[in-house]
This record gives structure tokens, sequence and C-alpha cells, in this order.
């Protein structure tokens, strides 16, 4: 009789998740909670698949665009198939593009993490690349015409647009929303996990609220841009940006493609970028678009500089005390400040893939110390702790949805490497 060996490691768990969660050709984040294609999951996603399955990396990407605007949007959900388990659905939405869709899109991680799968695949995976490269740089100019403040910086139109739903960074433009006559609705997500750890009701309406502007002028950037609702230049989208603009130039000067005013869009996010460093706060903040005004946030999102090719001494210095002083870093807001909430979303909770995201900029800017450091935390947070949504950073316990796909990537591609 042969031996059953019972034990499990981590990366065959991972690498059971993301095939678990694999809904042929896209990866839904965790079943019940999320069960569609997100934006930027599906890029890290992708990070995971080409540990070990480099054609259905290349797929989660391709599937992605395939629900592209025609004006270059890539919206930050793919309903591809309908699912009662998630509000607000395709029928609030109301996409325009070839897929029922949401409206709004995600921080562009796809353009970073496509060059990242090419490394893996150089020669194959040249075509693929080629392929998506056009769609890639069509997002990019997206997002050059429609969500840049005066700086440089890009704005988020939707704290679903930025990925960090109720981060701090947004209560200043949110209390200025009127929400009284958002009406009646059901939400989902309260039933598939404790409410503690998701947004408040406060939080949805307004949600909601701007779902329903976007979707009364049918999703037009034009008539947003005037109506303006809701702007915020944010971090997570300016350091994104910029990010995947540098790769965008490397890709086609690899490839040998023509990508006009790519250089000249990279000196303008850049200007951008560091327009979010508040003097007074010590670190790169958030911005009402409209008002000017700081959010007065130290965010996960705020150490991203490095990801975005930005050195920055005093965000160093940040680091440094983060990783020596919160036991599971690095939180998505600095637990010195009143807003804090150790298990709430994104006003507190650690989450592994934004680490992935700082550990990269990190390393390729020359501070490989502080990224192994925040590597072994993030790796023994996931093993200790299962591949969670996110994590309480003092006590490491695990929130929001399970067995989750880019908690599992993060662990395949670094944070469980050797
Ligand atoms: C709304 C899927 C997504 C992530 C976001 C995260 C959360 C959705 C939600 O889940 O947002 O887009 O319903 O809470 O905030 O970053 O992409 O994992």
């Amino acid at each position: 009789m042969t031996e059953m060996n019972y034990y499990t490691t981590p990366s065959e768990s991972a690498r059971n998740i993301l095939i678990a969660n694999d809904r042929g050709g896209y990866t839904i984040p965790t079943s019940g909670l999320y069960p569609y294609q997100w934006n930027w999951d599906s890029a890290v996603a992708a990070l995971g698949f080409a540990e070990f399955d480099i054609d259905r990396a290349w797929i989660e990407l391709e599937t992605l665009f395939s629900g592209q605007w025609d004006d270059g949007m890539v919206p930050h959900i793919l309903f591809h198939k309908p699912d009662p388990g998630y509000f607000p659905g395709p029928d609030v939405w109301g996409g325009t593009g070839p897929i029922a869709s949401s409206g709004v899109t995600q921080p562009p991680l796809a353009a970073t993490m496509a060059r990242r799968v090419w490394d893996k695949d150089r020669a194959a995976g040249e075509a693929r690349l080629r392929t998506l490269f056009p769609a890639m740089l069509a997002w990019h100019r997206w997002f050059m015409a429609w969500r840049l403040d005066e700086h440089g910086a890009v704005c988020t139109t939707h704290p679903w647009e930025a990925g960090r739903d109720n981060a701090p960074d947004w209560d200043g433009a949110m209390a200025g929303i009127d929400a009284s006559d958002v009406g009646e609705y059901q939400r989902r997500d309260t039933s598939h996990v404790n409410s503690a750890d998701r947004p408040t009701k406060y939080d949805y309406d307004r949600y909601i609220k701007l779902v329903q502007i976007g979707r009364e002028v049918g999703w037009d950037q034009q008539k947003l841009l005037d109506l303006n609702p809701f702007r915020v230049a944010d971090p997570t989208m300016s350091f994104t940006t910029l990010r995947a603009a540098r790769d965008l130039l490397v890709i086609s000067e690899e490839l040998g493609i023509e990508a006009e005013g790519l250089s000249a869009d990279v000196a303008l996010l850049e200007d951008g970028a560091l327009s979010l460093w508040n003097e007074s706060l010590g670190a790169f903040d958030a911005r009402d678009a409209h008002t000017g005004e700081w959010a007065e946030s130290v965010s996960n999102a705020s150490y991203l500089c490095w990801y975005a090719g930005i050195q920055s001494p005093q965000m160093l210095d940040r680091v440094k005390i983060v990783l020596t002083t919160v036991p599971h870093p690095i939180p998505s807001y600095d637990p010195n400040m009143p807003k804090f909430d150790e298990r709430r979303y994104w006003r507190g909770p650690t989450w592994a893939f934004m680490n992935m995201l700082a550990g990269f900029g990190l390393e390729e800017m020359g501070h490989g110390v502080e990224a192994e450091a925040l590597r072994l935390k993030t790796a023994r947070l996931i093993a200790g702790h299962g591949f969670a949504e996110y994590y309480d950073p003092i006590t490491g316990s695990p929130a929001g949805g399970n067995s989750f796909t880019w908690t599992a990537a993060v662990w395949l591609h670094w944070a469980g490497r050797n």
C-alpha cells in the first residue's frame, strides 16, 4: 500500500487556490465574495500562474483585455457570467464595453506584470506581448487623457477605482457626496464575510451613488469630468501608472515598436507623483483634486514610490520603522494615526500583494535589506495565517475572504520563493 502524504506545502496550496479559482481564462479573487474577474487582481494572478503554467499566465492578461472599451479603458470588473452573490452587478453598473462590466478602472498593473511574465518566457512570449502591447498602450493613453490633475498626478474617480475602497484617503471627498437619494439596495458582501471587516453603510451609500451618477451619463468621461463628483489625486494610481508607463517604454524599445509620446508621459507622471509629497506629513499622500486638501494619510500606497522608480530617504526611514515596530507590516494605514482600524479593510490591515509591489520597488531601487525583510515577514504572515484577503497588522489574524487568488500568487512569485 502506498503511504499517503497528508501534508500539503504552502506552494502546493497556493497552486491549488489558483487552479480552484480559475473559471476558464480568468481567475476570480475568491469564491462567494468576488465571483467575477477583477482587473488588478488578474494582473497579480498572472504572476502566480507564471510560476507553473506560463500559457495560463498570458491567458489571464489576454482575457482581461478582451473587456477593453473602445476608448481604451479596461474595467475594474468583468462580469463574464452572471452571479447573484455580488452587488453591484452588471445591471447596476451598465458598462458599455464588449463584455458586461463596471464603469471605472483600477490601478494599472497589467503592463508591469506582463513584463515580468515575459521575463520568464522571453522567446515564446514575445508574440503574445506584441499582441497585448497596443491594448496596454491604449489603456495608458486613456489614463493620460482622462485622469490627470494639473500637476500630472493620476486621480481616482471612485474609491473602487483606486482599489483601496474605504481608505481614509477618501474621507474628505466622500463627505461631499450627497447620497440621501441613493434608494434601497441589498449588500451581498456582508453575507459572505464578517461585516466588521468590511466598509460601512455610509461608505456603500456613496459608492452606489457614484455608480448611479456614472451610469446616468453613460460613463461618458467628458460628462463625468464636468460633473466631477469625486476626484482625488491618488498615490496608488499615480505610482502604478508611472510604473506602467516606464515598463511600456522598455517593452516598446525592446520590441522595436514605435510608441510616440511615452517618454514625455513618463516625465509628466513623475512630476505628478512627486507632487503628492505632503511636506508637513512627511509622506506621499492623497490630495482632493477639487479642494487641493491633503488627506493626511500615510497608507501602504505611500510606500509604492520605489515601485514607481522614485527614491525618498524619508519614506525609507518610515519603512525601516514600520518593519521594526509593526508586527505584520505594511499596514494600509498608519497605526499611530487616529483613524487606524486594524480589521476594517483599507483602514489598517496588511495586504500581501501591496507588500509585494513595495518589495519589487525596494529591491530594484537598491534597498535589498528592507525588501528582503518585507518579503520574509510577508512569507511568515501567509504561512502562519493562510491565504487571506488581508490581515490584522498587529495580531496577523486573517480577515475578509480566504483562499485568495492574489495572496496565493504573491506566495508563488515572491514571498515563498527560496
Ligand atoms: C470592489 C477584488 C477587489 C479588489 C479591491 C478590493 C475589493 C471590491 C469590493 O476586492 O474591492 O472593487 O467589493 O470590496 O478593495 O482592491 O480588487 O479582490
